[in-house]
């Protein structure tokens, strides 16, 4: 083995030296330079019906062309490569046919959506391949951009990776009265931002031989935008509305301008903001989401720039950019965002408010690692709790997903947050040696017997074991996990 790792440091030194490291792969792997159209996942067709909305996806497997000599296999929702925006009416039931066609079992998760546990995708509802799972709800929650990705025990990295996303939109009439930026495609466009199917991120044997050396057997993602990379989107309004995703495995991401040109936040992943604030720069780690406007000059070019950090708080060796944004020189008035966006009461935090610790370390939250057949928490519908999340780890970053709730983030080590990251969230960072305090609204609806999860959205530490459950049960129920069993347990089949 050492002198394997001699002889391919002498590869490595000879390419470093002909060649100037780190930049002959994997970039030219994937297609063009900001020729190609951005794609924008269709939004999905739904029937409405006596106020039910439903649709109807088909997880299927396919090639695609990511723009190098050769097709890769992978898997997508009604489509070869990644899925379709659902989009659904504040106030409607949704039902959602699931059907996995594809080879392996699989699950969809509702990531944002306050779905009742039993529908709610995790891991205790697989959907077994050649089946159809559909789960549906009352959609109560603001307008806010959510998203879609499988959450099997194990393999929801794995199942991300391979092109298993989409987005997920609730409107409501309050945001639709504000006239922000809303012609889907036109000036109001998701931005999911992936990694590509590690067949693409391999490269050739070549770049693979060298990596193992130089990084240890961690692949460097390929970065997407919507399934591309370096593509161009036409603008022809003076403002865009941009729905941020970070839908990567295991990278913290710092998004901003090429030109360094503000933006406005409008939105974090529970909905708008009390009012837009102005920013250069914004950081999403995985699973977060925020909505941005940025303005256009006619006959103005600019690019999204991202610098990406791993979940070992190792900095990527470059400053991609992925998307150029280029206006006409005749654009659409799209007018200003409001200096008022929601009305958003302080929040109040009783002196009695129940205090739950979570202690996130290497892959487990205070020393467990997941068992699927463990209850780990029990909170009572309806309640308000301060979740306390510290990382204990002195370098690795770690971040925490609640299901099934939005948050409030109290503080960051004692600080008070900015104000953009403060309100109706379902994902934080939690930075090395940090401890954030959460103020969590708990379901009015109890589920006894199917638990929602709360983990680490680094998917390669979920994947490894850093999650756990916790049910919510009727007022005056027991708390005490020991009182309360898990569906599969007392019999369930599903
Ligand atoms: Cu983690």
């Amino acid at each position: 083995m050492a002198k394997i790792r001699v002889a391919l440091f002498a590869l490595v030194a000879t390419f470093v030296a002909s060649a100037g490291i780190f930049t002959f792969w994997p970039s030219n792997e994937v297609g063009s330079s900001f020729t190609e159209r951005l794609n924008v996942p269709l939004e999905a067709s739904s029937t409405l019906e006596s106020s039910t909305r439903t649709f109807d996806l088909d997880l299927q497997s396919g090639e695609t062309d990511f723009g190098s000599a050769r097709s890769v296999s992978t898997w997508g929702i009604n489509g070869a490569y990644l899925g379709p925006t659902l989009r659904v009416n504040k106030g409607e039931e949704v039902l959602i046919n699931v059907a996995n066609n594809l080879a392996e079992d699989t699950t969809m998760h509702w990531h944002g959506l306050h779905a009742p546990a039993e529908m709610d995708g995790g891991p205790h509802q697989p959907i077994a391949s050649g089946k159809v799972w559909s789960p549906g709800w009352l959609v109560d929650q603001r307008a806010s951009t959510n998203w879609y990705h499988p959450h099997l025990h194990g393999e929801s990295a794995a199942q991300v990776k391979m092109g298993l996303v989409g987005m997920f939109i609730v409107d409501d009439p309050a945001e639709a009265e504000l006239r922000l930026p809303s012609t889907y495609g036109v000036d109001d466009i998701p931005v999911i931002i992936h990694d590509a199917p590690d067949e693409v991120s391999r490269g050739n044997a070549v770049q693979e031989a060298i990596r193992s050396v130089l990084q240890r057997g961690r692949p460097p993602a390929v970065t997407l935008v919507n399934g591309g990379r370096e593509t161009l989107f036409e603008v022809t309004s003076q403002a865009v509305r941009l729905r941020l995703l970070n839908a990567t495995i295991d990278d913290h991401l710092t998004v901003s301008f090429s030109d360094g040109r503000e933006f406005k936040v409008i939105a974090s992943e529970g909905g708008l903001l009390p009012k837009p604030e102005a920013l250069t720069s914004i950081s999403l780690s995985p699973g977060e989401r925020y909505e941005v406007v940025v303005e256009f000059e006619p006959n103005d070019v600019t690019r999204l720039s991202l610098v990406k950090t791993n979940s070992d708080n190792q900095e990527a060796d470059n400053d991609e950019e992925l998307v150029e944004f280029r206006s006409s020189d005749d654009l659409a008035d799209t007018g200003s965002v409001p200096t008022t966006l929601s009305n958003t009461e302080p929040v109040e935090v009783p002196s009695s408010t129940r205090v739950r610790n979570f202690d996130m370390s290497d892959v487990a939250i205070n020393g467990m690692e997941m068992d699927m057949m463990r209850i780990d928490q029990v909170v009572a519908a309806g309640s308000t709790e301060i979740w306390s999340i510290r990382n204990l780890d002195r370098r690795t970053l770690h971040n925490f997903h609640v299901h099934g709730v939005s948050f409030t983030v109290l503080d960051i080590d004692g600080r008070e947050p900015p104000a953009y990251m403060a309100t109706q969230k379902d994902t934080v960072l939690v930075p090395p040696g940090t401890e954030v305090n959460l103020l969590v609204e708990f379901p009015n609806v109890s589920n006894d017997g199917w638990p929602y999860m709360f983990h680490c959205h680094f998917l390669r530490h979920e994947g490894r074991g850093m999650m756990g459950q916790y049910l919510v049960v009727n007022e005056g129920a027991s708390l005490d996990p020991e009182d309360h069993m898990i569906s599969t347990m007392a019999g369930h089949n599903h």
